[in-house]
């Protein structure tokens, strides 16, 4: 099943006067006050933001997980429900695979089903925090003690050779980077040598970096603690930085928004990976107490704005040609809707960073005015932006209230009978 515009509308109709006086008042209060409204919209409209294949899925723990029915069985259905999502958000064309979750047998066969599903392959995600037979055909290597970190150099190999097939098949797909997040680290003090541990990961990933393509990048992906539990060989963004730097000229840093230390100040980090030119992408989701992947903005929304706004710094008004991906579990929630609330939640962070007066906020700061600071800030955080991402999403063919529409057009149950009431998607 597909949903079409046409679908969109239809379910759409009684809602679109609303819409439209909704957006003239906001636009006349944007006016008004000498915000370009049209920039905004337009803006919205070209943001686009990855959806990983893996959460398509319901979520779980590592107490229990309960699919709600419906859930793709195949890499070809998990395309399905991305192209249900782009339908009505217009902002999440493409997919961002994760392997060997995600192996497809005929990767052109696949690469040409997405195409006409209208969805393009983004960052491919290696997996060596998991034994997997995917390269050597057995479990005799394993990655229980790490795997570019180990000890043993055909674990570190069979880790880079891993990491070399994920590139051939994103070649194959049309994709153009490589996440690499590890499990690395230690469980036990004296396990291993901190030092040793980040030598051989700074070595196995410059290996990887070679084989890039042209054009490709190599994205590090830093977290504090889990699954290594004492220490992690990538666990901050200083040690992103050092193995971005050692692993060469097309390696990034990649910021997964839950991947800090609670009380963490995420947007000075943002602000120093790109002051370097090392910043490279997102992973977007929310966290109260460590890597929980909540719906994005929905614990600190107004951190989340702050964020934004560094990177429309750093696009000098718009959002910055980076990786973007949402990174969440979706345990309650079906999860095209919580994709879909993700997606939204970017969009008016998005638009509210982009009604911040920059050249008053910098006259503050300049002359020391920090409630004046504050004032400019709010006055963007507390717009009600809402008609104007709806108009950015009606302009691409998509919906004005996703959600409302999802459920309208019975998405879910016409898969559940299609697919069965206890399907399950691949992933963690
Ligand atoms: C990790 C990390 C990676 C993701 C895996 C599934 O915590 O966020 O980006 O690929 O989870
Ligand atoms: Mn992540
Ligand atoms: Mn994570």
């Amino acid at each position: 099943m597909r949903i079409t515009t046409e679908q969109i509308a239809e379910v759409e109709s009684d809602r679109v006067a609303d819409h439209e006086a909704d957006l003239r008042a906001v636009a006349d209060v944007g006016t008004r006050r000498g915000v370009d409204v049209e920039a905004v919209i337009e803006a919205v409209r070209h943001f686009s933001v990855a959806a990983p294949s893996w959460a398509v899925g319901t979520g779980g723990t590592r107490f229990g997980r309960f699919p709600s029915g419906g859930e793709p069985r195949t890499i070809e259905e998990k395309i399905d429900d991305v192209a249900a999502l782009h339908a009505l958000t217009g902002a999440n064309r493409t997919v961002s695979l994760h392997v060997p979750w995600d192996d497809p047998e005929d990767p052109e066969a696949l690469h040409t089903y997405a195409r006409e599903a209208g969805i393009g392959f983004d960052a491919m995600n290696s997996n060596t925090f998991q034994d997997n037979s995917s390269t050597t055909g057995d479990f005799a290597v394993s990655y229980k003690f790490g795997s570019m970190a180990n000890a043993d150099a055909a674990v570190r190999k069979q880790a880079v050779e891993h990491n070399l097939e994920v590139i051939e098949l994103g070649k194959r797909l049309g994709a153009n980077a490589l996440t690499v997040w590890l499990g690395d680290g230690m469980n036990h003090p004296g396990q291993a040598d901190f030092r040793r541990q980040f030598e051989r990961v700074a070595d196995c990933l410059h290996q990887v970096h070679d084989a890039l393509p042209d054009g490709w990048r190599l994205f590090t992906e830093h977290k504090p603690y889990e699954p290594a539990f004492y220490s992690s060989v990538n666990p901050d963004w200083g040690s992103s930085l050092l193995l971005a730097q050692a692993a060469g000229a097309q390696a990034r840093c990649l910021v997964d928004l839950g991947h800090h230390l609670p009380n963490t100040n995420i947007e000075q980090i943002v602000s120093r990976l790109a002051m370097v030119r090392r910043l490279g992408g997102f992973h977007f989701n929310d966290s109260k107490y460590g890597d929980d992947d909540l719906t994005v903005g929905s614990i600190h929304p107004y951190q989340f704005f702050l964020i934004v706004l560094e990177l429309v710094k750093i696009g000098d008004g718009a959002m910055p040609d980076l990786s973007y991906m949402i990174d969440a579990s979706h345990n309650l929630k079906d999860p095209l809707e919580d994709l879909a609330q993700a997606t939204d939640q970017i969009q008016v962070s998005i638009a509210q960073a982009m009604l911040v007066d920059r050249p008053a906020l910098e006259a503050a700061q300049e002359s020391n005015d920090p409630a004046r600071a504050a004032e400019v800030l709010h006055a963007a955080y507390r717009a009600d932006v809402r008609p104007l991402v709806a108009e950015a999403r009606r302009r691409n063919g998509a919906a004005l209230d996703p959600l409302t529409a999802f459920r309208s057009i019975g998405y879910r149950k016409e898969m559940t009978r299609e697919r069965g009431a206890g399907s399950t998607a691949i992933g963690l």
